[in-house]
């Protein structure tokens, strides 16, 4: 029997430059919620490839960047901590960027890990291959768009797994459950719906979800920052709130494959991005910033 293998594998790289959309080419199923907007990706996502005698755990992380809030601190905290862990890191970067500016923490390792890790230039599809830059090895020109150079960064990402059992079922697409993204997805529809920075101040959180009979019945409290966001967000007559509960329970359909009952409601949860006891009620890990506070 041929020796299985399994590796953890991090996509690590500043905001927007398309790891969740990377993420989704590999899995080959719409997992992770992505945006033209930054910061879009908040939690960690989990996406389980599988094939043959190899298990890949990807990992899709929030963007690396300065915070300056503690939500902020407690995404970059987690896209940090998620690269530690990993057996293998892919720094993502636009191949469109002229300069190939690396943050700090994938500084640190290029110098003393360099083994675990490779750079990944996105978004190949929009520079012909005869303009690309000269780069150096483990480099790949990759399109989540064609599936350019996929096959190419999962075969490298294999021949580096670490000999090991497989820690899923081969059926699994990821560890986490429908009621994640079923919040994911509403997120991703406030990205599409809303305005500058309100949808960064959005926490949707599930109050009940049943599956038992007929359709799925799940309803929201979504938490804003303020009262003023609360009016913004619910829209005149309730129809911001009307057209983001139809966007977001399409997508919930889509993923569920059944019909959704999505309900709504909008909460203020005063000043969540700030404080540290908010964000653990949502789940969120915390950052350095948050201590002593
Ligand atoms: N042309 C092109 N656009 C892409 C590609 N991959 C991602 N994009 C676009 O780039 C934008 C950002 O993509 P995301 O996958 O959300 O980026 P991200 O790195 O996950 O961003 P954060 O979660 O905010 O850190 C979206 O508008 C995507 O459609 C690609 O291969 N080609
Ligand atoms: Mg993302």
């Amino acid at each position: 029997m041929v020796p299985t293998r399994f590796a953890t594998v991090a996509l690590a790289g500043r905001p927007n430059v398309g790891k969740s959309t990377l993420l989704n080419r590999i899995v080959g199923e719409k997992l992770a919620i992505t945006s033209s907007k930054p910061q879009s990706t908040r939690f960690a996502v989990s996406g389980i490839w599988t094939e043959g005698s190899t298990q890949l755990l990807f990992m899709d992380l929030p963007g690396l960047f300065e915070p300056t809030n503690l939500l902020q601190d407690s995404m970059v905290e987690a896209a940090k901590a998620a690269m530690a862990d990993a057996d293998l890191v892919l720094f993502l970067h636009p191949v469109t960027e002229k300069t190939l500016e690396c943050p700090p923490q994938v500084a640190q390792l290029s110098d003393s890990e360099a083994s675990r890790l490779a750079t990944v230039l996105t978004k190949a599809d929009l520079i012909p291959s005869s303009d690309r830059p000269l780069v150096r090895s483990p480099s790949f020109f990759v399109s989540a768009l064609t599936g350019e150079g996929v096959p190419e960064l999962l075969e490298w990402c294999r021949s580096r797994a670490p000999a090991g059992s497989f820690r899923y079922d081969p059926k699994d697409l990821s560890t986490q459950d429908l009621r994640f993204f079923a919040t994911e997805l509403v997120r991703e529809a406030t990205f599409e719906l809303l305005e500058q920075e309100l949808p960064y101040a959005v926490a949707p959180v599930v109050d009940e979800f049943r599956e038992a009979s007929g359709p799925v019945y799940i309803r929201m409290i979504l938490y804003v920052e303020r009262n003023s966001h609360k009016g913004m967000l619910i829209g005149r007559n309730g129809q911001m709130i009307r057209a983001l509960g139809q966007r977001a329970r399409s997508k919930i359909e889509t993923l569920l494959g059944e019909q959704v009952y999505l309900e709504l409601w909008v909460k203020v949860l005063l000043k969540w991005r700030t404080r540290p006891g908010a964000l653990r009620m949502l789940g969120l890990p915390l950052g350095p910033k948050s201590e002593g506070k």
